[in-house]
């Protein structure tokens, strides 16, 4: 199974990408593609579509668009839900102590990373994020 974890513009451009690598590894997880690169708003769109009727989506777009992100396809059994659960909550002031939201996340948008929240989502995801790769 594959999943995909991708970091957010203001954690690839304020550095911290390489500890979240780094905790990845060291917890030795398959990390089996690797890129950074930014999104168009097009993408953007296609990617966060289940979020389109939100409020927050307009903002969404503009932030996930603002400069590169690092993408990681991860492989593993139980993958997608492993992953979830070592990156914390969506919002990083309810994560667990240790989690990559819990130490990099500064709010419920700027959550430091993504990651898929389904086996269907993360080959959706994986094919938008890795196109051409
Ligand atoms: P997760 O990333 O934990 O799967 P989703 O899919 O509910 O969470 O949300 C996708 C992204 O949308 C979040 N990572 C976050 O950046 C943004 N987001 C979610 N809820 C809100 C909210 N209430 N206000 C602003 N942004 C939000």
């Amino acid at each position: 199974m594959k999943t995909l974890l991708m970091v957010k513009p203001d954690t690839v451009s304020n550095g911290h990408y390489g500890e979240i690598i780094s905790m990845l590894l060291k917890n030795r997880f398959d990390i089996t593609k690797l890129r950074m690169r930014g999104f168009t708003r097009n993408e953007a769109e296609q990617f966060y579509a289940v979020h389109k009727q939100r409020e927050f989506f307009p903002a969404l777009v503009d932030y996930i668009t603002s400069g590169p992100v690092v993408a990681l396809q991860i492989e593993g059994d139980d993958i997608v839900r492993q992953i979830r659960t070592f990156i914390g909550t969506t919002n990083p002031a309810d994560a667990t102590p240790g989690t990559i939201r819990y130490m990099y996340g500064t709010s419920i948008q700027n959550n430091a990373v993504h990651a898929s929240d389904s086996p269907d989502s993360s080959e959706k995801e994986l094919a938008i994020v890795f196109s051409g790769f």
